[in-house]
Formats: structure tokens, C-alpha cells, sequence
């Protein structure tokens, strides 16, 4: 049986990859922090938490992850560094423990499996590394792929280009079968509430439901290209299946702007969003990325990865999720 071992397998795509991975007769291992209250919403919302085996530990603590590797000897394996400090904003805010999550914490999952390589083989395990859109930062080509140049716009985005050349590095230092996903924007109902598709979609049930009025945004003509999370964790996978590793662009390559995704969300739950939206000078960020689209031809032809969900689509089965969360019978409009 295939063993994996994914940090942050309590966020988005921890989730959505545990369960792609089980789904294909995976040995399923995570890594999660100790907190004082369960974190494991998600992995219990899609009815796996007693599916997978959960390790306490932290990416930033180079003991717990040299125990939790080299503890996992059954067969070769494949490590999924997702862990992160993934909020854009409030990297601004903490940047030096994002440094420490986000840069270091690779660095230290990349040294515990060059130590296991060393020993077992330079294959016996396969890494993934989330990378990010971010790393391009500020950008002027109208869409962006694995050859342009990297421009990142905040502590979050140094953070993890800082991440993605320690992987390039291990890999042309040490041979390990190292990848990196550039990933755009993905998202789903399993999405933090902080992350504007989430905070929209949400408050449109929420408005719906009578327990909010309105919703405060910051910039909402920023571009982004936004797909569906559980889309791209095949993807990752995918990279790991590879007979070399490599790095790949993961994206739909459509753009579309935050005001486009509030008309969208309010007209699904029967509101024009002009009537609840607010801009609110305080949520911009000290620097934006102001537009960005991904290229994710290479992903097309040598993964033959495609994404499968529209952004129509997309937000309005979120809005749908947080109408029966909230308990909302839907609009007879747009039901
Ligand atoms: P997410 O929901 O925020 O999940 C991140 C996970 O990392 C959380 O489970 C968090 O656990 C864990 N974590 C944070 N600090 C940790 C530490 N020190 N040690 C161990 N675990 C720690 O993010 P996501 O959307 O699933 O994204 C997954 C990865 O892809 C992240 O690295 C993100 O930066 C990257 N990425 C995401 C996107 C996107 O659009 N979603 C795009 C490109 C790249 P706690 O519960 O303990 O906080
Ligand atoms: O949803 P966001 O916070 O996502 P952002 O900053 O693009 O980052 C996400 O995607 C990255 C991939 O490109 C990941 F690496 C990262 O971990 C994360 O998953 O914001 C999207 C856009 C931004 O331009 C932001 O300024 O929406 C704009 N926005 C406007 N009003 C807002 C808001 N974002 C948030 N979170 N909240 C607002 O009120």
C-alpha cells in the first residue's frame, strides 16, 4: 500500500488531498500542530478522520518531523509540505513567524527527507512543495507561467519563493525527487472563512439568514484566477507520479475580479451586491498583487491535468453551502 505523510492535512487541501489519496488506497499520515481546541473540521466534514493516522508535530520544530519521517519506514513514500502560514494579509502583521512557517519550515521538512534519502535511497521518498501564484507578485505579462520572473509582493510571497529555491536547490544539490506546484488561487467550501471567497460567500448566507447587513471588503477590483481546491490536489499528486520531478504552473487561466465574484454570490442568493457591499480602506493590503492568471499549459500537456469547475460554478456552490449551513431554504430564483 502507497504511504503519504501531509503537513497542514487539516487545512484546505490537506483535506481534499487526504481524501483524493485514500480514494487511491493510500496509507494516509498528517501532520498537525497541538491546539487547545480540535482542528480537524474539515478532515471530519468529508468523513475521514478516522481514515487517516494524525501525527503531532510542527514544521518549524526540526525534532517532531525527523521523528514523524523517519518513523514512517514501511515503503517509499510521498511528502506533502502544505503547512503554512497561507493568509496573504496577515503575513504583513507576523512576518517573521510566516518566515519561520513558511521558508524555514520547508527547509526543515526538505533536510528530514534528505536524511531518510540518504540512507534508503535518493528516491525512497517523493516532496511536494506549495508554492504559490504569490511568488509572481507584481507582474505585467497577461498571463504568467513556469518561466516568468518572480516578483513577490508581500512576507507570505518572499517567504515562499525562499521555500521554492531551497526545493530547486535540494534537488540539483542532492538529486531528491522534489517538486514544486505553483498554484493559483483554489478554493472550496472547506476555504478559511478570512479568504475573500469564503468571507463573500458566507455573508451572502449570512444576509440571507438575517443575521448580517452587509460586508466590508477591501480592494475589490483585484484579479485573480480562482479554481476548485479538490481540482488541484490532483495535480500535486500527478507531479509525483512523474518519472523525473519538475515544477508546474497549476491554473484555469481565467480571470476574473472580486467585484465579478460579489455580483455572482448575491444575485445566487437573489441580492444585488451593490446594496451590501462596502469598500473599506483598512482591508487593502500595504502592497497588492493587483492581477493575476496563470499558463498552465505545461501542467495540460505533461500532467494532463484540466481543471473541471467553472467560476460560476464555483461560487455558487459555495453560496449553496453556507445557504445549508446557515439553514436557508434557497431563493426560488435562483434555486
Ligand atoms: P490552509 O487551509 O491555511 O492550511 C494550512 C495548514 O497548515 C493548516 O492546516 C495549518 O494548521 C497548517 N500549519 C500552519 N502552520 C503550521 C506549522 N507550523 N506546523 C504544522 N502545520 C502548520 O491552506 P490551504 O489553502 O490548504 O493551502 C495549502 C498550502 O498551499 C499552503 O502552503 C498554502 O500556502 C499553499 N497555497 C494555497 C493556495 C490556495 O489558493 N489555497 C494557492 C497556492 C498555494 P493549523 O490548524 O494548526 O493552523
Ligand atoms: O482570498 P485572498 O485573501 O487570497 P490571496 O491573497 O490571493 O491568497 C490566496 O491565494 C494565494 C495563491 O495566489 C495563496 F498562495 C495564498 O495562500 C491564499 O490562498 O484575496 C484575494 C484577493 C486579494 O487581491 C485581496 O486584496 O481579494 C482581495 N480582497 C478584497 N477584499 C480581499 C478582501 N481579500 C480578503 N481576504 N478579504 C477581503 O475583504
Amino acid at each position: 500500500m502507497p504511504v503519504a505523510l501531509i503537513s497542514g492535512i487539516n487545512g484546505q487541501d490537506g483535506a481534499y488531498l487526504s481524501e483524493f489519496l485514500l480514494n487511491n488506497d493510500y496509507d494516509v499520515h498528517g501532520m498537525v500542530r497541538r491546539k487547545a481546541d480540535s482542528n480537524i473540521w474539515r478532515l471530519e466534514e468529508l468523513g475521514i478522520h478516522d481514515s487517516v493516522e494524525l501525527h503531532i508535530g510542527d514544521v518549524t520544530d526540526s525534532a517532531s518531523i525527523g521523528r514523524i519521517v523517519s518513523g514512517l519506514e514501511f515503503e517509499p513514500f510521498e511528502i506533502y509540505n502544505l503547512a503554512a502560514q497561507s493568509y496573504v494579509k496577515a503575513s504583513f502583521e507576523t512576518p517573521v513567524s510566516t518566515f519561520q512557517i513558511n521558508a524555514n519550515g520547508a527547509l526543515n521538512m526538505l533536510e528530514a527527507t534528505r536524511r531518510v534519502c540518504a540512507q534508503r535511497g535518493k528516491t525512497w521518498v517523493k516532496f511536494y512543495q506549495a508554492s504559490t501564484s504569490e511568488m509572481f507578485g507584481l507582474t505585467d505579462l497577461i498571463s504568467q507561467n513556469e518561466n516568468t520572473a518572480f516578483h513577490p509582493r508581500s512576507p507570505y510571497g518572499v517567504a515562499k519563493l525562499a521555500a521554492h529555491w531551497a526545493v530547486i536547490n535540494y534537488r540539483e544539490t542532492y538529486g531528491l525527487f522534489a517538486c514544486s506546484g505553483i498554484l493559483f488561487n483554489h478554493e472550496s467550501p472547506l476555504r478559511g472563512e478570512e479568504f475573500v471567497t469564503r468571507k463573500i460567500t458566507a455573508a451572502v448566507a449570512r444576509i440571507c439568514a438575517g443575521k448580517q447587513k452587509n460586508l466590508s471588503l477591501g480592494n475589490i477590483d483585484a484579479v485573480r484566477d480562482w479554481g476548485f481546491a479538490g481540482d488541484y490536489v490532483k495535480a500535486m499528486w500527478l507531479m509525483l507520479q512523474l518519472p523525473e520531478p519538475d515544477d508546474f504552473v497549476v491554473a484555469t487561466g481565467q480571470a476574473h475580479t472580486v467585484r465579478e465574484m460579489c455580483d455572482i454570490a448575491f444575485a445566487h442568493g437573489g441580492l444585488d451586491y451593490k446594496n451590501y457591499v462596502t469598500v473599506d480602506s483598512s482591508l487593502f493590503r500595504p502592497c497588492e498583487v493587483p492581477d493575476l492568471r496563470g499558463n498552465s499549459m505545461k501542467a495540460r500537456k505533461i500532467l494532463g491535468w484540466s481543471p473541471s469547475v467553472e467560476f460560476k460554478d464555483l461560487i455558487t456552490n459555495m453560496v449553496d453551502t453556507e445557504l445549508k449551513r446557515e439553514g436557508v431554504v434557497q431563493h426560488a430564483a435562483s434555486a
